[in-house]
């Protein structure tokens, strides 16, 4: 009877025993996962950013920093990650893909959607902006419709940022329009593309991820694109002439989903918007000062970097006219009131 009730007893003592270690694991257990809590590891959100430019493009570079600058004030609440060259999402499918929730965000150029959403389309009117202040000046009267064309579409603005001025290469020296026609002229928007038929050469779309080998396997005679882009594609392998036509320059944006943004605390959407401001800045600067650079290496690969001859200049302008006068044609009171805002402004300076 005795040794019944002791076993009992020990019995009872190894139930407390563990029962306490059991509940002295669950506390702790608790503790760590509050302590995750409080410093998000329970929740990170992945940020994946789809662009179409390579890793080493100043673009993706810019937007690398931003991502590594976001995610070191984030706390972990978040990541974001950039997956450049079409890696994610291939390059015309970029835009529609972060409506439909395929990544959580991308950079797309702004011009190439100009079709779809026409006020994009004021960002490549040829012959419109100076160089960099006046490119400047036309974002700041163009930024609130660009973020409410966004914003229609479930997305929010980031950040915008130009590439160098959109100039001429050419396999021969251009004296005037009439050596345009019936040339192949690689397009990347509408604009391009319009241009190349008022000249009376064939539009070639290409992806700048696929131009190099485009260029290298004689794909087209003509192109409009940066000193960055041509430096970056090699354009030398068949291209000696670049002429500064000044087309426009265009800018790329950087975008969230909405959806994704309005999950994250009000301290950590500041901070990224403080980083995207800044990434604007740099990204304006890394453009501006890079084009000199870019061209002098166009220079030392045989290109000749020249200005356009005085009768292509006047062709060209009175192209530009014509594009001009056939966007003001469909152009909408918003897209009209932009321009008109951008030369007023330009006119008082
Ligand atoms: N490079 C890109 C866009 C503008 C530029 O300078 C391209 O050629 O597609």
């Amino acid at each position: 009877m005795f040794g019944l009730i002791q076993n009992r007893l020990v019995l009872k003592q190894k139930y407390e025993v563990r029962h306490g270690v059991f509940a002295g694991l669950r506390a702790l257990a608790a503790v760590f996962a509050s302590v995750a809590c409080a410093h998000g590891l329970a929740a990170e959100l992945e940020i994946r950013f789809a662009t179409a430019y390579a890793a080493d493009n100043f673009q993706t570079m810019n937007l690398q920093q931003f991502a590594r600058e976001v995610n070191n004030v984030a706390g972990g609440q978040l990541k974001m990650a950039v997956f450049p060259a079409g890696t994610l999402l291939k390059p015309a499918q970029i835009f529609v893909g972060v409506t439909e929730g395929k990544a959580e965000a991308g950079e797309v150029i702004m011009s190439s959607l100009a079709k779809e959403i026409p006020v994009f389309g004021v960002d490549s009117l040829p012959f419109t902006v100076r160089g960099y202040e006046d490119a400047y000046q036309l974002w700041m009267a163009s930024k609130q419709e660009v973020e409410k064309a966004l914003n229609k579409r479930g997305l929010k603005l980031l950040y915008s940022v130009p590439w160098p001025p959109q100039n001429l290469y050419s396999r021969k020296p251009l004296t005037s329009l009439a050596d345009f026609k019936g040339m192949r002229m690689r397009s990347y928007n509408p604009a391009s593309e319009r241009i190349a038929e008022l000249a009376q050469a064939s539009a070639v779309p290409i992806q700048v991820i696929d131009l190099e080998k485009a260029i290298a396997s004689d794909r087209f005679d003509l192109m409009i694109t940066s000193s960055w882009t041509g430096v970056e594609t090699k354009a030398w392998s068949k291209m000696q002439y670049y002429y500064r036509a000044n087309a426009w320059i265009p800018k790329n944006i950087v975008f969230i989903s909405n959806k994704i943004f309005s999950r994250l605390d009000a301290d950590i959407q500041g901070k990224i918007m403080q980083a995207a401001e800044q990434a604007e800045k740099r990204g304006w600067d890394m453009s501006r000062d890079s084009d000199a650079v870019y061209e002098n290496q166009l220079r030392s690969n045989k290109i000749k970097v020249d200005r356009v001859d005085a009768m292509l200049r006047n062709n060209l302008d009175r192209l530009g006219e014509q594009f001009v006068r056939e966007w003001l044609k469909t152009a909408s009171n918003e897209e009209v009131a932009i321009l008109l805002k951008y030369t007023t402004e330009r006119s008082m300076k």
